[in-house]
């Protein structure tokens, strides 16, 4: 989904409109600053099309990074009601998921070798801490340049809280540093419009640091859509089909206690 090439401080990610609407709306939301600029598109020489964001990492020397993903669902409505009417089989997903675990599939599902994108991706929420928690952990980096995203069954409290620990043991300034910003995060999020119209599905928070810095901000919009006409929600209540609720702020809240907790330790 990204491109090499973009100028210095920059990256390119292949340009979806829905995604790039939610960043032009972003740029004029009090939570700009917890978002990577967004400096407009460009279009490559076989046509495809690519928005140009701030490079987050541009700024840190040999950074850790971490991916969050935050939200108690995972994928969207529309894609529910989709696979209601006219099941398709993803024999990718079915294969990813016997990866994982084998004795996962159904005997309908073994027989039929596929599952629908719903089923594999609730049961990815409840094999993670999504279900539980309202995040999960999907990705590190870590300063030396090795990454897993091997974190799929990474579930309970204690499990999450071991991996941020270690994620964060050889710069212990950073872990106040990302509590704070949390906590500004929390704050700007009430007062935030978009944040009040829209439902977010499958984004992420990237935590960055290094030896003298650390930062997070919010990434990932491709599934952000805006609300239907009169649908409220408050990003805090169970998930209902047809509430649109996304457990943004349940994970937000789980996330920053597992932090606190940490720096209490
Ligand atoms: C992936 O599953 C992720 O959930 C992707 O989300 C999702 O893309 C993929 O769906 C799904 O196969 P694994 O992480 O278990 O591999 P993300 O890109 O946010 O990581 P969508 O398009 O739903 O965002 P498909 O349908 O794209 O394969
Ligand atoms: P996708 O829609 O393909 O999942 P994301 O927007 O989630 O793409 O980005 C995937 C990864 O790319 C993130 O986990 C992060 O490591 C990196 N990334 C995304 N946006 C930026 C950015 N603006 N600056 C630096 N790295 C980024
Ligand atoms: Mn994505």
């Amino acid at each position: 989904n990204f491109k090499l090439g973009g100028e210095r401080g920059t990256i390119l990610k292949k340009l979806c409109p829905k995604e790039e609407s939610c960043f032009q709306l972003l740029m004029k939301d009090p939570l700009r600053p917890f978002i990577p600029s967004y400096k407009g598109n460009v279009t490559s020489d076989d046509g495809e099309k690519f928005l140009v964001l701030e490079d987050l990492l541009g700024d840190f020397r040999n950074p850790s990074v971490m991916d969050c993903k935050l939200g108690v669902r995972t994928y969207l409505e529309d894609e529910l009601a989709k696979a209601k009417l006219k099941p398709k089989l993803r024999k990718d997903m079915f294969e990813k998921m016997l990866q994982v675990d084998p004795s996962a599939p159904t005997a309908e599902e073994l027989q039929m070798g596929g599952v629908t994108k719903p089923r594999y991706m609730v049961w990815r929420e409840t094999i993670s801490s999504t279900a539980t928690l309202g995040f999960r952990i999907e990705g590190i980096r870590k300063q030396d340049g090795s990454s897993s995203k091997d974190y799929k069954t990474v579930g309970s409290s204690q499990q999450i809280v071991s991996v941020l620990h270690d994620f964060v043991q050889h710069h212990p300034h950073a872990l106040a540093k990302y509590i704070e910003r949390l906590n500004q995060l929390q704050a700007t999020l009430a007062r935030s419009e978009f944040f009040a119209t829209h439902e977010l599905i499958g984004t992420s928070l990237l935590f960055v640091h290094d030896h003298s810095k650390a930062n997070i901000w919010m990434i990932d919009f491709a599934k952000t859509h805006r609300l239907p006409g009169g649908v409220q929600i408050d990003h805090n209540s169970p998930w209902r089909v047809g509430n649109h609720e996304d457990g943004y702020l349940i994970g937000l809240c789980n996330l920053t206690q597992l932090l606190d907790q940490l720096l209490v330790n």
